[in-house]
């Protein structure tokens, strides 16, 4: 007998998004089901309507194959991640994707199913599959799901025996006119990347119970009631208990269809209500949640189903141009969250969410936007459970065929099925206060379709869509209520928050890409942000860098083994991330798809001290220097949960330390406190600091975890000019300083390895063509003067010459040089200006005066305060994918580089300079696609830049503000060297 869902070529036919699939719903079966997850039977085809033969590997569920190393043997070649963002990887149009390679895995395994099932409902569950799924049982076709990204659930009761053995197939084609709306910019894989599971239920069940519950204590459960033999018994009803508080059914509901009388035999409506005295409200910042069991009884009283909720009382809406969570216009400090794992691909544990939301919290997030499709459920709870606001997004992305899709009729089905079955599964989540139709997409009559299902479903929520948002962000006629827009540039948002013209929030769904060293003016757009109404916040792209662990050996991904061999950003020798080209992919969109603000171990990129700092709860600022402002800038709650202590840094190496006492502020309130610590009269440039750490153990930081350490200068530095003492310099023949420490330069430098924002961002292209990669190094003269000796040097590029001075004069144990530059008109643009040189082996060790002791960069320095700070070298360096310029130090005032056996050297410039020391040249990071490609050098290599180019975030949004950026002209600066 043919089957017919291999006949019909489901994968082929927009208009089917399902067939035998039950109504998505929230009542949440997983706690208690049967598990089938492990290692099932599997079989890779090239084409979904290929013949399965008779070798059967093996393939865990969930997993992807894509990560599995699955040599089936039916396939000449394993199946691989294909890293693209916007481009399909195929050529077909959409509906078509490829006939004859379109790989498809067939997981089998047998189901035994227990004997006192009999009389029972029984359901499959599979918690996601991409792109699209095919079910049978012993060779019968039960069912078919597209939506990669949200569970299908099917009714086995007819085609199981309880008692009874069954073979359970699932089939999962790779490509299809699905994958068309599902072109989200990450790693192409296949397979089942979520659970699988078997649940039971009496025939008389919880169809659907949605739960809404306001800040004011009003608590309305609604229930959807069926039963699978038809019609609905007589008796049923419902009861509720909310944490020991007993709720009854409303017997005076009534139903909007209560006349249709056929309606109410199979549909059964049930509503209870009831309202919490002093109830304590759900925010981010409080995430107070109640237990709601819900209850479906048979006329005698019997429990038929139950169903546990948790609820948190709050309320959304829109008032003016202003989002608002209990009447508060908060702000959205968020991340784009995709589910990602380095070692399964898409499978992400509850341990794993649970540290991804941890760690966003002690770094000061409060919002997620699950970019770009509806996440783990488990993920909401957790955001539930440690406070998040939550834009839940559908999973519609048709990047490269947007136009044609958005208003294809054929695909309408698709968007509003997508769409409304997000929306069935988390309403009932507090977290969730925005829906999402998507991600750029176009705009077109599918969303509207879409936008009108959720209207009419859920009014509690205000709706998004970027791709509507982009048509005019104050038109109301368009599919979003929130101006949501990506990468816009912060002018246009500050114009148009004071234009007159703003009829919605503004809040950016991506903005500050945080590919490679990036994320420059976080800070910039936060003082925008809070000084101008109108702006709300918005969400950083994205969390993760998505480098999946690979062997350089085999070039395969290591797969769920691989724990262990990774950790601080860094993959064990014989290991590397991969991104996008690195498993062969003949199209690719390369390191792309490492924009995130975490590594792909979780490590922490230094942006995340940044915006730590920049979400402080508690804030400083000095009072006419008699006392300090301290501020709470929390929405919704006081500062108990905090505890501080003072530091106060001085110049001259000390750290003064007091405890703190935080004042008792409300949310929003400020107090003047005396100055905690005497300032002593010497000591020079003087800085207080309040670091704020956890008073108490909290649900996501123990207690003492650094929240953040706002900071005020309270004296300024002199500045003292380092006087010409008798001496001698020597210089060589080149006109090069000959110094026992040094093994090569002090020399100019204009470049660095370009980061990635500097390469799309077409800097790179610009700097290699002036030639500043490769400057060639002139001396003009040498001249001696006293003891000081000037050497004048041309550094010539390709279309221009810079003219540079040094002047080398003895001081006090060690000798000044005092430099100039000069950058002719055309260099108008340039990484950085400065000097480079290069120390003798076994030096290891940096301590610092300034800003630390994290990475900064002068338009990303805002988290990193002013301080004596120590690390080693290698610590110094921040790993990013594709190595570019990295470990600079921002506000360096002073700094000591030695070592267990050698010399140190001491530095000193005349000014707070950006600083680096690590052990490689910029053209060892340029030349490197890798980090297992670098090879440390034995010495290191010290940068002192008198002006260095901010970061921006140029690789996709705005270049970094002209303020930034270094001028052509005439540079000076000066430093002095000793040995320790
Ligand atoms: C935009 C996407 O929404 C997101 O998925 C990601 O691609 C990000 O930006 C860049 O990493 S796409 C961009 C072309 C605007």
């Amino acid at each position: 007998m043919t089957d017919p869902l291999l006949t019909l070529r489901p994968w082929t036919a927009p208009e089917v998004t399902s067939w035998g699939r039950l109504p998505m719903n929230a009542v949440d079966r997983r706690t208690g089901a049967h598990s089938l997850d492990g290692d099932w039977r599997f079989q890779l085809l090239s084409a979904p309507d290929a013949p399965v033969g008779g070798a059967w590997s093996t393939a865990a569920v969930p997993g992807v194959w894509t990560m599995q190393n699955t040599d089936d043997p039916l396939r000449s070649t394993v199946d691989l991640p294909q890293y693209l963002n916007i481009r399909m990887p195929y050529t077909e149009f959409p509906p078509l994707s490829p006939v004859d390679d379109n790989p498809t895995g067939v997981y089998e395994r047998e189901i035994d199913v227990p004997a006192d099932w009999t009389g029972r409902r029984i359901v499959l569950q599979v918690g996601a599959a991409e792109s699209v799924l095919l079910v049978h049982v012993d060779g019968r076709p039960v069912g078919v799901s597209k939506d990669s990204h949200l569970a299908a659930d099917f009714d086995l009761s007819d085609v199981v025996r309880p008692g009874g053995r069954h073979t359970l197939r699932l089939t999962v084609v790779k490509w299809s006119d699905a994958s068309h709306i599902e072109d989200q910019d990450h790693w192409w894989h296949g397979g089942i990347t979520r659970s699988v599971l078997l649940y039971t239920t009496d025939p008389l069940h919880l169809a659907d119970v949605t739960v809404r519950a306001s800040r004011d204590g009003e608590l309305r459960v609604d229930c959807r009631v069926r039963d699978t033999g038809g019609a609905l018994p007589e008796g049923w009803y419902v009861s509720g208990e909310l944490d020991g508080l007993e709720l009854t059914q409303d017997t005076g509901f009534d139903r909007a269809n209560a006349e249709d009388e056929r309606v109410s035999a199979f549909l059964g409506e049930a509503r209870m209500q009831t309202r919490v005295p002093e109830v304590r409200a759900w925010t981010a910042e409080t995430p107070e949640l109640y237990g709601l069991t819900v209850r479906l009884h048979h006329a005698d009283g019997g429990v038929a189903d139950s169903s546990r909720h948790r609820v948190g009382f709050r309320d959304v809406e829109i008032v003016g141009r202003d989002l608002l969570v209990n009447g508060e216009r908060i702000y959205i400090r968020g991340v784009n969250r995709h589910d990602f794992h380095p070692l399964t691909g898409r499978t992400v544990s509850y341990d794993d969410m649970r540290a991804d939301l941890v760690l966003l919290k002690r770094f000061g997030f409060n919002a997620i936007r699950t970019a770009h499709y509806p996440n783990d459920p488990t993920l909401y709870d957790l955001a539930d459970e440690l406070g998040f606001y939550v834009v839940d997004e559908a999973d519609i992305e048709s990047h490269d065929h947007a136009h044609e899709i958005a208003d294809d009729p054929r695909y309408l089905n698709a968007f509003v099925d997508r769409v409304s079955r997000m929306v069935l599964r988390d309403k009932n989540h507090p977290s969730v206060i925005i829906w999402s139709l998507g991600n750029e997409s176009d705009y077109g009559a599918n969303h509207d379709a879409a936008a009108g299902w959720v209207r009419r479903h859920d009014a509690t929520r205000p709706l998004q869509y970027e791709g509507a948002a982009k048509r005019g962000w104050a038109d109301p006629d368009l599919a979003s209520d929130i101006a949501c827009p990506m990468y816009a540039p912060l002018e246009d948002c500050v114009a148009h928050a004071l234009s007159g013209e703003q009829t919605k929030p503004l809040i950016q769904c991506e903005y500050s890409h945080a590919m490679g060293n990036s994320n420059g003016t976080l800070a910039d757009h936060w003082a925008a942000i809070e000084a101008t109404p109108g702006l709300q916040g918005g969400f950083i792209w994205e969390f993760w860098d998505h480098g999946i662990l690979q062997s350089v050996n085999d070039g395969r991904p290591v797969g769920r083994g691989g724990a262990g061999l990774y950790d601080n950003g860094v993959t064990a020798p014989g290991y590397r991330w991969a991104y996008g080209g690195d498993f062969g992919e003949k199209d690719h969109d390369g390191a792309f798809i490492a924009d995130g603000v975490v590594f792909p171990d979780r490590t922490p990129k230094p942006v995340m001290f940044e915006h730590r700092e920049l979400a402080a709860p508690v804030r400083l600022e000095l009072f006419r220097h008699e006392g300090l402002v301290v501020a709470n800038h929390q929405h919704f709650r006081g500062l108990q949960w905090l505890a501080g202590e003072w530091r106060l840094a001085l110049a001259d190496g000390r750290t003064l330390t007091a405890p703190a006492e935080l004042p008792s502020l409300l949310p929003g309130e400020t107090a003047v406190v005396p100055l905690p610590l005497a300032l002593p009269e010497d000591g020079g440039e003087a800085w207080l600091t309040l670091r704020v750490t956890t008073a108490e153990d909290l649900a996501w930081a123990p207690r003492g975890t650094e929240v953040c350490a706002p900071q005020v200068l309270l004296r300024a530095a002199v500045p003292a000019e380092e006087l010409p003492v008798p001496g001698t310099v020597e210089v060589d023949a080149d006109g090069l300083l000959v110094h026992p420490l040094l093994t090569a330069g002090p020399v100019l430098s204009l470049w660095r390895a370009p980061t990635d924002n500097d390469e799309l961002g077409g800097m790179a292209l610009r700097w290699r063509t002036w030639g500043l990669d490769a400057l060639v190094r002139k001396v003009v003269s040498v001249r001696r003067d006293g003891d000081a000796v000037t050497v004048l040097a041309e550094y010539a590029g390709t279309t221009g010459v810079v003219r540079h001075r040094q002047v080398f004069t003895p001081v006090e144990g060690g000798i000044r040089v005092d430099e100039l530059a000069e950058l002719p008109e055309e260099f108008d643009d340039v990484a950085r200006v400065g000097t480079v040189f290069e120390t003798v082996a076994g030096l290891d060790r940096l301590e610092w005066f300034g800003q630390g002791p994290w990475e900064s960069y002068p338009d990303r320095s805002g988290g990193a305060p002013v301080g004596h700070h120590t690390l080693a070298v290698d610590e110094l360096f921040t790993p990013y994918l594709r190595p570019q310029e990295s470990g600079g130090r921002h506000g360096v005032r002073r700094f000591v580089l030695s070592g267990p056996d050698a010399p140190g050297l001491v530095v000193t410039p005349d000014e707070p300079r950006q600083v680096s020391v690590t052990r490689y040249r910029a053209d060892d990071l340029a030349a490197a696609a890798h980090h297992d490609e670098l090879v440390p050098r034995a010495g290191c290599v010290v940068h002192v830049d008198a002006a260095h180019r901010g970061l921006g975030t140029a690789s996709c949004g705005p270049d970094t503000f002209p303020s930034y950026l270094v001028a052509p002209g005439v540079h000076r600066w000066s430093w002095t060297l000793r040995a320790l």
